[in-house]
Formats: structure tokens, C-alpha cells, sequence
């Protein structure tokens, strides 16, 4: 952020703060660039002059309703704002048209009622408090309008807050476009409850949340000619695969595995559940029950949302049997065979007793230009063989979910207008991340480089209805992080799909590709200790990633052995849910670069300091600034022109005058304010100096 260059003594400002981040104070002196300040909370700070901002000592109270109304708009003006709206219980503030909300951690269920719903309905964009239902409501009125599609896009860090955002704009949605007083299944309430069986199957308590929603999510909602919704297709990005082998603490695996073991005693009895100590996925935590939820409840809303979807009962049936077989083929051990590199079977308490089962967990057939050999797996292959059928299995379950949620809602084929609804897994930086947090990190910055560029659009436009010149605004944007990962070639993730291609790379030897190669990139660096790990300074912040399992998991192939046995299987649930391969691609395994399936996540959808941050209608600047001028104010211009005389008398370069609104650059309200304090301390001592002379 521009340094602010207006800063004299006298001058309200922030300063940064250790714990508070930012605290306010006044400047007492000035030494060359460094800053004396007097902070209100008893701390003097002296500190270089480009690490102090004006304070907007005007501002209400309770903050504003739209930062673009702040005068200045750097970060501690903008989260003091947030901060002070929060206290008042005001969780959403407005940026122009885009909507910030602040994760209020309680239930507030007076501000999403049908009361609430009724009051947003058809009101005028801004006439009301912020509000998600304004947001969707500005998209419903241009579709009735002007036959417009949208799409609202929600974004933010783990746990801020997206996944329940995006149900309460799904809600106002199926409240404008649904059939009020019509009983039974309609679309809008498959649509609300596909909600939870996609949470059940797809969600799981990370570190940051409790309900952290491990896949993407871009739900379609079509409408008919009359604005009602007549269809909707939910497209899922990318599972996180391998959280259903692999779990840490404080993490836990899906919902469902936890909310089937609770289900009722004859539930349990038929799939021969238990306690969920007692199962190898779940007990690598600790953590199995969370705060606020009851996983027997969850298992009974589980089942009522499927009835509504359109799930029958034999196929949920079907879908909980398989959910209980992974948590048996998990507790499924091998011990060495006698012949070398061979396992057997371990554990006579496993379920699992057919013979070809145990063959395709322990044989590996090898095709090589020769011939066809059957190879035996050591114990650790054995297992890596067994995690990875898990794995297919269960995300072949959840692509099976979603594709059934689509067809029993069905689509509209004559639907020309949709509204688009994205909830993403936010951007994530743990103590240890890995090739999970890569992509998910990665969806982030496509989205973050989408909003830039819809901001910077929306400028663009407002610049342009203002008539004024924009044409040489450069603006920010994140693309050299996007190259860093996704330029072909060269980026890193070609890199990976190279170093997956050839049998002998390493993890090192990938890492010691990347730093070669990235030596010089500003946004790759490599950290002084570790020959395998690699941090990328995101958007959002530094994230180092481990490169250990890199190669393996961008991996994303079925093993031939598990693909027949699944095909062949007896219960047509899961035979369906493997058809079977042409014949050619099923004697070897098929790779796919899950990296690169990433790179098509955000084509379905499809700011900047630099141009002018502030802006004031003629009224509202003439207002304040008139002081600077008098004899302006006296000079009965009109309004534009006064303002124009105003800012021609400070000296000010490069601002712009539109038909209603003053446009200023970064800093130049700073420097007016600067001005402004100075007239107005003046004449505090004029008038102090009568006073006295007075008294
Ligand atoms: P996320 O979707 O942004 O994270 P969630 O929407 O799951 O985050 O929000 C996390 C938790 O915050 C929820 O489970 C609620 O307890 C609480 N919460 C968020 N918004 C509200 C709200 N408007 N009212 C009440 N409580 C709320 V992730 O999916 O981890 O990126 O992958
Ligand atoms: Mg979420």
C-alpha cells in the first residue's frame, strides 16, 4: 500500500501493534522519515513514516455500511471498520457491490428468517443493511429484468464462513423461485437438502473447522420463463482423497463414517459396527465426537434429506454398506509371506474372507512389452494396495452421489437463465501441508485472480458511467503466482506430471527440479533447512508444502486388480459403480494428473489501489473541504466546479472529476485531510488566542 506522505504533527494515525495489530495515536514529532506517536492506549512508538496511516478521525462510531464511503481505504481503516460494525452485531458491510461477512460463531437466526426474506425481497440494492439476501436478490431481479445469468462467487480463508453463506443464498434463492404451499418433494427442497448429504459424505473436522468442506461445489440453479426454479445440477471439484485413509489429530475422517457407527442398534448390528475406536481409519485421531453435534441425530437427518433427494431406501442401504466396508478393508493387516516380498493376510478378525479380495490386495499384475507377470506385495505395498482401493471406492461413492442428487432433481432443458452459486475450500496453511493443501491453495488463487478482475472490471464501469479517463489504471493481479504453478511448461505442476511420467523420480528428486528451476522467482522460495520442502508466498500468505508424497498423490490412478474385482462384484451397487474399462486400458493403470485436473476447476465460472480508492459525491466533498477554500463557497459556482476549484487551489494532480463524484488517487484524501486539520488547528488557536486575550 502507497506510503501516505501527508502525515504532520498533530495528525491522527495507525500504527502497527504486536497484539492488536493496529492502534491508533497522534503524531507529536517528525524526524526525517521516522514518526513519533502518542497511542491511545499510553504507548509512545516511533516508527518509519511509511508504516503509519491516516486515521479518519470524521468516521462514525459504528463504522460505515460500505467501505467505499471510508475515506481512507488501507488496511487498519478497513478492518477498524469491520471491527466496529461487529461489536454493534453487524456482521455483513458492503464494498460497492461485493459483500463482506464476518463469521459471527453464533447462531443469529432472527437475521435469515422469512421476515428477514420478506423485507430483502424486490428492495433496492443499498436501501436495506447489508445482507447475503441482497446479494442474491440483485441477481434474481436481473435475471427477471433483463434475462441476465449470474453467478455469486463466496470466498475466504478455512472457516470464514463460505459453506454457510452459500446456504442461506441457496435459501433466498428457493424462497423467491419456489412454490409457496406446494406439499411434497419440489426441486428447491432437493436442491436445500442435497446440502446435507453432500456435507455427510464430503466434509470433516479439520483444525480450522469443524465442518470443513473438502471438496468444490458449484451449484447451477436454472429457472423457468415465470422466475421459478425448474432444475439445478451441483458440479463437485475434487474430493480430498486421501483423508479417507489418513487422518491427524485433532482431524477426523468424513462425517459419515462417524455418524453411520452411531446409527440405531439394528443398523449397526447389520453392518457389523461398533465403536469407532475401533476402526484403523478413524482411531490415527483421537478426536471423535464434536461439540454441538449428536452423530445419531446426524445419521437420521442424513437419511431424511436422502428420502427428500430422491435416494431410495435400498440404495441408501446400499451407500451405508459400503461406508461400513471401508471401515472394515481398513482394518484389514498383512504379515510377511514365506516366499520373499509376499504378504498374507494378518487378521482372522476381518470380515473380509473371500479369496478374491485377498488376491487383489496382495498380487499386483505387471504388463510389460513381453509378457504378463503376477507379482506379490510386501506388507507395507500391501497396505498402500488397500488405502488405495479405499480410496476409490469411497470417491467413486461420492461421484455417485452427486450424479444421482442431479438426476432426481433433473434439469430443465428449456432453461435459458441460471444462477451460479461456488463454495470452494478455502485457503489453508497448517503446520505441515502437502499436496492437498497445494490444490486447494491453488483453487484459491484462480479465484482470487477472478475477483481482481471483476473488481477491476466494476471500476472500469463505474469510471465509465462517471465519464472520466481510466484508460492508464495498471492494476495488481496475482499472475505470476498462477505461472508459478500452472504455466505449461515450466509451471510447477507440468513439472510434477513430468516427475510422475518417469519411474525413477524422487520426491527429492522433484524438490531439487523445483528449486533449480525457481531459483530466481520472486513467489518460490526455498527454505534453508530442508532439501524436500518448497514455500510459495500466496496471495493470502506464505505456505510451505511438503514435497514427500507429491509424486503419489498426483497419482490419480485405479489398480487393474481392484477394478476387476469390483466390477465383478456381487451387490450391483458397487459393481455399478465400476463399469467396466474398455479393454485395452484395464490390464494397466491409468494415469491422470490430479494437478492437472485442478487447472479446469474455475473455467465453469468464469483491485486495486492503483486507480481511485476514494471517491465523494460534489455535496459531500464541498462539505468537507469547503474550509480549504471560502472564497470558493462564496463564489457561487456550481457544484462540479467548485469542487474543481478546490482541488486546483491544494495543487492535487491526477484526480478526476465524473458527472456526479469527485475521484481521488491513494493518498490525496489523506493530504486534504492533512490540510484541512492544519486550517482548522489554526483557527482553534485564533480562536484559543481570543479567548484568552478575553480573558
Ligand atoms: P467455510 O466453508 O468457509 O470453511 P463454514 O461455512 O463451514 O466455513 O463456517 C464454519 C463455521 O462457522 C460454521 O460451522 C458455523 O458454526 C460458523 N458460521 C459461519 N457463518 C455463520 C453464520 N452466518 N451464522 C452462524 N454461524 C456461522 V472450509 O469449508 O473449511 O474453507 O474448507
Ligand atoms: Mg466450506
Amino acid at each position: 500500500m502507497a506510503a501516505p506522505v501527508n502525515i504532520i504533527v498533530g495528525s491522527h494515525v495507525w500504527v502497527e501493534h504486536p497484539e492488536l495489530a493496529w492502534v491508533d495515536g497522534e503524531v507529536f514529532k517528525i524526524s526525517a522519515e521516522e514518526v513519533h506517536v502518542h497511542t491511545t492506549n499510553g504507548q509512545t512508538v516511533i516508527t518509519n513514516i511509511s508504516k503509519v496511516f491516516p486515521k479518519d478521525t470524521e468516521a462514525p462510531p459504528g463504522g460505515v455500511d460500505d467501505m467505499t464511503k471510508l475515506s481512507y481505504l488501507h488496511e487498519p481503516g478497513v478492518l477498524h471498520n469491520l471491527a466496529a460494525r461487529y461489536e454493534l452485531n453487524e456482521i455483513y458491510t458492503y464494498t460497492g457491490n461485493i459483500l463482506i461477512a464476518i463469521n459471527p460463531f453464533q447462531r443469529l437466526p432472527h437475521l435469515y428468517d422469512t421476515h428477514m426474506m420478506e423485507q430483502y425481497k424486490g428492495a433496492q440494492f443499498g436501501e436495506l443493511s447489508p445482507h447475503v439476501f441482497a446479494i442474491a436478490d440483485v441477481a434474481y431481479r436481473a435475471m427477471i429484468n433483463e434475462g441476465k445469468s449470474n453467478s455469486i462467487l463466496v470466498s475466504g480463508e478455512s472457516g470464514a464462513g463460505k459453506t454457510e453463506t452459500t446456504k442461506m443464498l441457496m435459501r433466498y434463492l428457493a424462497y423467491l423461485g419456489g412454490r409457496s404451499g406446494v406439499e411434497g418433494r419440489t426441486v428447491e427442497q432437493q436442491v436445500l437438502e442435497s446440502n446435507p448429504v453432500l456435507e455427510a459424505f464430503g466434509n470433516a473436522k479439520t483444525v480450522r473447522n469443524n465442518n470443513s468442506s473438502r471438496f468444490g461445489k458449484f451449484v447451477e440453479l436454472q429457472f423457468d420463463k415465470n422466475g421459478r426454479i425448474s432444475g439445478a445440477a451441483v458440479r463437485t471439484y475434487l474430493l480430498e482423497r486421501s483423508r479417507v485413509c489418513q487422518i491427524s489429530d485433532p482431524e477426523r475422517n468424513y462425517h459419515c463414517f462417524y455418524l453411520l457407527c452411531a446409527a440405531p442398534p439394528e443398523v449397526r448390528e447389520k453392518f457389523k459396527l461398533g465403536d469407532p475406536k475401533s476402526f484403523h481409519y478413524l482411531n490415527q485421531s483421537n478426536c471423535y465426537a464434536l461439540d454441538g453435534v449428536d452423530d445419531t441425530e446426524e445419521y437420521l437427518a442424513t437419511r431424511r434429506a436422502m428420502d427428500i433427494v430422491g435416494i431410495s431406501e435400498e440404495e441408501q442401504d446400499a451407500i451405508f454398506r459400503v461406508v461400513a466396508a471401508i471401515l472394515h478393508l481398513g482394518n484389514i493387516e498383512f504379515a510377511k509371506g514365506e516366499e520373499a516380498d509376499s504378504s498374507v493376510i494378518k487378521d482372522e478378525k476381518s470380515r473380509c474372507d473371500a479369496k478374491s479380495l485377498e488376491d487383489a490386495l496382495i498380487n499386483r499384475v505387471m504388463v510389460t512389452p513381453e509378457e504378463v507377470i503376477t507379482r506379490t506385495l510386501d506388507p507395507v505395498a500391501a497396505v498402500g494396495s488397500r488405502d488405495a482401493l479405499a480410496k476409490t471406492v469411497y470417491s467413486r461413492l461420492f461421484d455417485w452421489l452427486v450424479d444421482k442428487i442431479n438426476s432426481s432433481i433433473g434439469q430443465d432443458p428449456n432453461s435459458r437463465t441460471i444462477i451460479g452459486v461456488l463454495d470452494i475450500y478455502g485457503f489453508e496453511s497448517f503446520k505441515l501441508n502437502s499436496f492437498e493443501q497445494f490444490c486447494i491453495n491453488f483453487t484459491n488463487e484462480k479465484l482470487q485472480q477472478h475477483f481482481n478482475q471483476h473488481v477491476f472490471k466494476m471500476e472500469q464501469e463505474e469510471y465509465t458511467k462517471e465519464e472520466i479517463n481510466w484508460s492508464y489504471i495498471e492494476f495488481v493481479d496475482n499472475q505470476d503466482v498462477l505461472d508459478l504453478i500452472e504455466k505449461k511448461p515450466g509451471g510447477i505442476i507440468a513439472l510434477l506430471d513430468e516427475a510422475c511420467m518417469f519411474p525413477k523420480s524422487t520426491h527429492e528428486t522433484f524438490a531439487q527440479k523445483l528449486y533449480q528451476t525457481f531459483k530466481s522467482n520472486k513467489r518460490f522460495i526455498k527454505p534453508k533447512l530442508s532439501r524436500t520442502s518448497f514455500t510459495i508466498s500466496h496471495y493470502a500468505g506464505e505456505v510451505t508444502y511438503l514435497a514427500d508424497l507429491f509424486l503419489d498423490k498426483n497419482k490419480d490412478y485405479v489398480v487393474a486388480e481392484h477394478q476387476v474385482l469390483l466390477t465383478a462384484s456381487k451387490c450391483p451397487f458397487v459393481s455399478g459403480l465400476f463399469p467396466p474399462l474398455p479393454e485395452e486400458s484395464s490390464k494397466s493403470s491409468k494415469f491422470s494428473s490430479i494437478g492437472s485436473r485442478f487447472k479446469g476447476v474455475l473455467e465453469a465460472i468464469r483491485i486495486s489501489c492503483a486507480g481511485y480508492p476514494t471517491r465523494r459525491t460534489f455535496y459531500e466533498f464541498l462539505h468537507r473541504f469547503g474550509v480549504l477554500a471560502p472564497d470558493v463557497l462564496d463564489g457561487n459556482y456550481d457544484d462540479k466546479v467548485a469542487c474543481e476549484k478546490i482541488l486546483d487551489k491544494m495543487g492535487l494532480k491526477g484526480y478526476q472529476i465524473g458527472k456526479t463524484k469527485v475521484f481521488l488517487r491513494a493518498g490525496q484524501m489523506a493530504e486534504l485531510d492533512a490540510r484541512r486539520a492544519e486550517v482548522l488547528g489554526n483557527a482553534a488557536r485564533i480562536i484559543q488566542r481570543q479567548i484568552r486575550t478575553y480573558i
